[in-house]
């Protein structure tokens, strides 16, 4: 036995138990209300401690070129600040480039992914032309193991409504999984226009372009395209209140549709984009208002959210700054990776969720939405992604404790009750106790099926 935990209190979906774990090599070999010292290498004494699996990130954008330049998190700085917010799986959105087939957007990516990531990753291709007949790249993508896909409904490189519904359909076919990015493209840039027309470039405007009714129209649309192709849909960061109920609607029609939502949701309304900094908050989805914010906190604990994950894209303040006065030319996104279990677990500290529901949504669903059959939870067989967690440990999130290349962070003095002490990936140390003490290249590519 490779490494011993004794006498902490494992959590999962189901409930807690007290009990001790072992490890073999880079799996979880026996968990078990006392398990013998025997032979074990290392035992640690985990009294008064959580013992949680690692989470799983389903939505990062690493080394992403967007908004005029690339996001400043590469495959290792990205992974290794998931590592230490106990992480140990991300999903990367692969962007297909014009022209491309959709297991050479996989392949291209990893080639820079490989050599760098800390932790285990997968990718979602995130499919932008349709041209020729590059959809049947779709199937060919599933066999290589990469069994789900992403669409906008935004930017230049978003697709129409016509092929959305092509790729539905194709998913549908080949036991795919369509996720979406859902705002009325139209909608945004004709209040843009009217807004930069009127002299209005501050941040606020880039919340007042996209405000909620932006998102649910998207929202309603995707999900009609779903019905019509018979197909599950994933909608990626829901924000916006109407979305949750239309999910929910759709539900109770019978139609699978998952819900992720993003702690920066649950965290920040769109008042931040009335302060001096709020183009660092500039993502988009924006952040919507309180009652959006309350809706999301009421559907997680209603079970319309399917997972959390963090949409980390982060950019450096001057790429941020470029937006100053037009707020159109502030590259998308922020970070979060790193923030995003610590958040949830400290929110259900205080009684917000429970900790049962964390594992759930931030571990268990997305392993079983996206296929990872070896990870999300803490049994014999399954990887040794363990996050050994304080929850009486207070911490401060400032920058200079994250482990990202950003030099900013707009989780910056947001106190936390709780946070994790060490994270094992594949049995491997890879955070202890404020440092990242992995490896670059350790992390592997995961390989998928997804479960009928
Ligand atoms: N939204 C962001 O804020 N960043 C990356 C891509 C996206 O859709
Ligand atoms: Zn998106
Ligand atoms: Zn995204």
């Amino acid at each position: 036995m490779d490494l011993l935990i004794k006498n902490g209190t494992l959590i999962s979906s189901q409930g807690k138990i007290k009990a001790d774990l072992a490890v073999d090599g880079e799996k979880i070999s026996a968990v078990a209300q006392s398990i013998p010292t025997g032979s074990a290498k290392k035992v640690i004494d985990a009294d008064g401690l959580f013992v949680l699996p690692g989470a799983i990130d389903a939505h990062t954008h690493l080394a992403m070129p967007f908004g005029g330049t690339i996001s400043s998190d590469d495959y290792f700085a990205g992974t290794r600040a998931a590592a230490c917010g106990g992480t140990t799986t991300v999903f990367d959105f692969a962007m297909q480039d014009f022209g491309e087939k959709l297991t050479d957007t996989v392949l291209r990516r990893n080639a820079l992914a490989a050599p760098q990531a800390a932790v285990d990753y997968a990718f979602h291709v995130a499919i932008k032309d349709l041209r020729d007949d590059l959809i049947h790249s779709l199937r060919e993508a599933v066999d290589f193991g990469v069994p789900s896909f992403k669409v906008f409904m935004v930017y230049d490189f978003g697709v129409s409504d016509g092929d959305m519904l092509q790729i539905l359909q194709e998913a549908r076919a080949c036991g795919a999984l369509i996720s979406v990015h859902a705002e009325n493209r139209e909608v945004i840039a004709s209040r843009v226009s009217q807004y930069l027309a009127e002299g209005h470039g501050s941040a606020w405007y880039h919340y007042l372009s996209r405000p909620e009714f932006v998102e649910a129209e998207a929202d309603e649309r995707a999900i009609r395209w779903a019905r019509e192709a018979d197909t599950p849909l994933y909608i990626v960061h829901l924000a916006n209140r109407e979305g949750v109920k239309i999910v929910e609607k759709a539900r109770a029609e019978g139609l699978t549709v998952y819900a992720e939502t993003c702690p920066q949701y649950l965290e920040f309304t769109c008042d931040v984009y009335k302060r001096p900094d709020g183009r660092n908050f500039v993502c988009s989805p924006p952040m919507k208002g309180q009652a959006s914010q309350d809706e999301l906190w009421a559907a997680i604990n209603r079970g319309v959210i399917s997972t959390i994950a963090t949409d980390h894209c982060p950019f450096q303040s001057y790429e941020k700054d470029w937006g100053k006065d037009d707020f159109t030319k502030i590259p998308n996104g922020c970070a979060g990776v790193e923030n995003m279990f610590p958040y949830m677990l400290s929110k259900a500290g205080e009684g917000r969720v429970s900790y049962e529901k964390v594992i759930e949504l931030c571990c268990e669903n997305p392993a079983r939405i996206f296929g990872c059959q070896t990870k999300g939870v803490l049994a014999p067989g399954k990887d040794a992604d363990i996050v050994l967690y304080d929850p009486q440990q207070d911490f401060t999130i400032t920058q200079d404790k994250m482990h990202s290349d950003c030099d900013h962070t707009i989780w910056e003095g947001v106190s936390l009750h709780g946070y994790p002490l060490q994270t094992y990936s594949r049995g491997r140390l890879v955070y202890d106790r404020g440092s990242f003490v992995g490896q670059e290249g350790w992390g592997k590519l995961l390989k998928r099926r997804l479960q009928p």
